[in-house]
């Protein structure tokens, strides 16, 4: 009874700490990725959204720029999918949100631990778009521009979801080269004077989250090697 109860506790940290995402370092901050909406006839929700990493190369800057949401939809859901868009433009093709670390869908994201967001859920973690434009610029310390890692977004989509959860619009990211990184994609830096509100979280966020998936990721290997040793 005693060995099941450790167990027990053990499988839920274990199950707690698999959904935090870990920072990133190491982003390359010359190089950015852009993903541009298409002009769909089916909606008129235009802009563009790009990521690339600060000077220090710890987690990714986003400056999003979406135009023309209308009022009736809102508030909206935006996210990084995994798959990219394909040359049909059909969303539902794009698949899933970016979600390495599997944390699935439920329970929905909550904004003030972001580390235990999936990756990929950009409005979750920094606020919905409501309606007309949505201009905001924020860090995201769980993405990455380098290619090959989990949270690599340089080779997925993004898409923009009404109320209902339906897609409404979607884009690839594609590199851009750009050395002057606060460049944004319509050519203007209003986002960055954008105070930190209701619908856009601060820039760097997430730091004592991050220390604590760090603590719980050290805690579960102990309570792995007990389980081992108990069964
Ligand atoms: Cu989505």
């Amino acid at each position: 009874m005693h060995f099941k109860f450790l167990n027990l506790v053990g499988l839920s940290s274990l199950v707690s700490a698999l959904t935090n995402a870990p920072v990133t370092h190491g982003n390359n901050p010359h190089i950015k990725y852009r993903a541009t909406l298409p002009g769909s006839s089916s909606t008129p929700i235009r802009g563009a959204i790009s990521g690339h990493a600060s000077n220090n190369g710890t987690g990714i800057i986003f400056n999003v720029n979406f135009t023309h949401l209308p009022t009736d939809s809102g508030p909206y859901l935006y996210h990084i999918h995994e798959n990219p868009v394909p040359a049909d433009g059909n969303c539902t093709s794009t698949g899933p949100h970016l979600d390495p670390f599997n944390r699935t869908e439920t329970p929905s994201c909550d904004s003030t631990l972001p580390a235990t967001c999936q990756v990929g859920d950009l409005s979750g973690k920094h606020g919905r778009p409501i309606s007309g434009t949505f201009s905001v610029k924020y860090r995201d310390v769980y993405l990455s521009t380098v290619s090959g890692t989990a949270a690599f977004f340089g080779n997925r989509s993004v898409v923009i979801h009404n109320k209902d959860k339906v897609r409404l619009t979607c884009a690839n990211f594609e590199v851009v080269t750009d050395t002057n990184s606060t460049t944004t994609a319509t050519g203007t830096s209003a986002a960055s004077s954008v105070p930190p509100s209701a619908t856009g979280s601060p820039i760097a966020t997430g730091g004592a989250a991050a220390a604590s998936a760090s603590r719980d990721v050290s805690g579960v290997l102990v309570l792995i090697m007990a389980i081992a040793l108990l069964l």
